[in-house]
């Protein structure tokens, strides 16, 4: 999978811009300058970190373009290696014509990503930063740009190694007193820092769902009977009118989804049809649909009207859950049936504080909404935040309970986990930190090194020799 040779591609965005850029690497990337770009010096004969102004020819010596040719020598670029920026103008044409002709030259096409592969075999970064690299290039919110931007400064690898250190330190107590097993390590230098490592990579492991959702978005589905104001919800959450609204039960047939930025994580909001037994085919077609969308919805939010009497399982109640029904239709009413069970909803979590004391179920993945408040409710429900469409009240409560749904209480400039692979190694790592908190001594040093290990593929540099090295230099001799 790792090539050598001198590598290029057109590195700005497809389609048109003012200004584009081919960028060469390896060690043939001067020489290709030398041939390729014209101007008032020799690019070869420039040091690192210089530009000049010139011509872009092919082969026949034409002129593709003018620009600028930025010069880096390895290892002060970013692949650590000798690297040629060909800025042109943005046109597609000019670019592939670049890009050819330092493929004539020697060049070969880069694989993706395979600037940043060099530079992270270069030493240049770790694999942590090469995601971070990823991700802001993917970067759509704010927030995804900050979790990247403080990956790239090395954050998470910082993280990493600090928890690595404890382990390290931990393991080498322990190996120390394998020859002295009469000894046995003291629960400080033992059971307490390897609880604190074990609180640590939970707290890591909790930032994983925040850094999922700032790149990936969250899906929330609006849910409940003809009427209940889920599309007046939806228009009134995005601030201009996006789904149809009538008094007429059964107006929204179909789902449609909807774009917003809360918390710096892109939403998108689905308006379904309301849930109800009827004979029109289309109409039951968007209940189906309906179920099927708060299946796979990160949050669904359970709209019940505040003017008419609130009937346990609303929603499931009616003839819904007749045969009618597939069975998949059928677990899916059953799941919403078990989420609008009243008795689960748990209001008041005595280890809150008032000020967080909020609106709690036993599935974190439904929130209950009492709709129409301006009218004058009929009933009160602990569980349901109450909110109206129309004069807007209750709807800044009702965002701020979404952005704790989805992020909970993960502090803002704290590094998250951000990919499946860092959330993998991660979780192995704790599996192991738990079973040597307990184990013998042999097992636990055999475990305390697997979790080494795999912390070490987080950044893929391995913590676990060196460090330990480290740590053992510290030890007096004979002990
Ligand atoms: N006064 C008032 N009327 C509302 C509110 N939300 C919805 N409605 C009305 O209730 C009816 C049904 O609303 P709609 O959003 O279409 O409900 P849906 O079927 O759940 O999408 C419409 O006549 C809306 O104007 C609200 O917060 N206040
Ligand atoms: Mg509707």
């Amino acid at each position: 999978m790792i090539k050598g040779g001198t590598i290029a591609a057109i590195s700005s965005a497809q389609g048109v811009g003012a200004v584009g850029m081919v960028r060469v690497s390896g060690p043939r990337a001067l020489e290709i300058a030398d041939t390729l770009f014209v101007g008032k010096h020799l690019p070869s004969s420039l040091s690192g970190g210089r530009f000049i102004y010139g011509k872009f020819t092919d082969s026949t010596n034409e002129t593709i373009d003018s620009g600028i040719l930025l010069i880096f020598r390895g290892p002060h670029s970013y692949t650590g290696e000798d690297v040629a920026e060909f800025q042109t103008h943005g046109s597609s044409v000019v670019l592939s014509r670049v890009l050819n002709r330092t493929l004539e030259l020697g060049a070969r096409l880069a694989g993706a990503g395979e600037f940043t592969l060099r530079a992270y075999l270069e030493g240049k970064m770790d694999l942590s930063q090469a995601e971070a690299v990823n991700m802001l290039i993917s970067a759509q919110t704010d927030t995804a740009r900050r979790q990247a931007t403080l990956g790239l400064q090395g954050a998470l690898g910082h993280k990493i190694d600090a928890i690595g250190r404890k382990i390290a330190r931990v393991l080498a107590a322990i190996q120390a007193m394998l020859d002295y097993p009469e000894e046995g390590v003291p629960e400080e230098e033992r059971e307490i820092p390897l609880k604190a490592v074990i609180s640590e990579l939970e707290q890591l492991l909790e930032t994983a769902r925040a850094g999922k959702l700032a790149q990936q978005g969250a899906r929330l589905a609006l849910i409940g009977k003809p009427n209940a104001g889920k599309s007046s919800l939806l228009n009134a959450l995005l601030g201009y009118d996006r789904s149809i609204v009538t008094p007429i039960a059964g107006t929204t047939r179909d789902y449609l989804e909807a774009g917003l930025e809360l918390a710096g994580i892109p939403i998108t909001l689905i308006d379904t049809a309301g849930l109800r037994q009827t004979e029109d085919i289309v109409e039951q077609m968007g209940v189906e649909k309906a179920l099927e969308l708060a299946q796979g919805a990160d949050l669904v939010l359970v709209l019940e009207d505040g003017t008419t009497p609130l009937e346990p399982n609303t929603l499931t109640n009616s003839s819904l859950t007749n045969s009618s029904l597939t069975n998949n239709e059928q677990q899916i009413t059953n799941n919403l049936e078990s989420l609008t069970n009243n008795e689960q909803r748990i209001t008041n979590n005595p280890s809150l504080t008032n000020k967080e004391q909020r609106i709690t179920n036993n599935d974190p993945r439904t929130l209950f909404i009492q709709t129409k408040t301006d009218l004058g409710t009929i009933w009160q429900h602990p569980s349901y935040l109450p909110v109206s469409a129309v004069t807007k009240q209750g709807l800044p409560q009702l965002l701020e309970e979404i952005r704790l749904r989805l992020l909970g209480d993960v502090a803002r400039g704290e590094v998250w986990l951000s990919s499946e692979r860092q959330v993998g190694s991660a979780r192995r790592a704790l599996e192991h930190v738990r079973v040597a908190l307990h184990a013998p001594d042999e097992l636990a040093s055999y475990e305390l090194q697997e979790a080494l290990e795999a912390l070490s593929e987080i950044t893929g540099r391995k913590v676990s020799e060196e460090v330990i090295e480290g740590i053992f230099a510290n030890f007096c001799v004979g002990k």
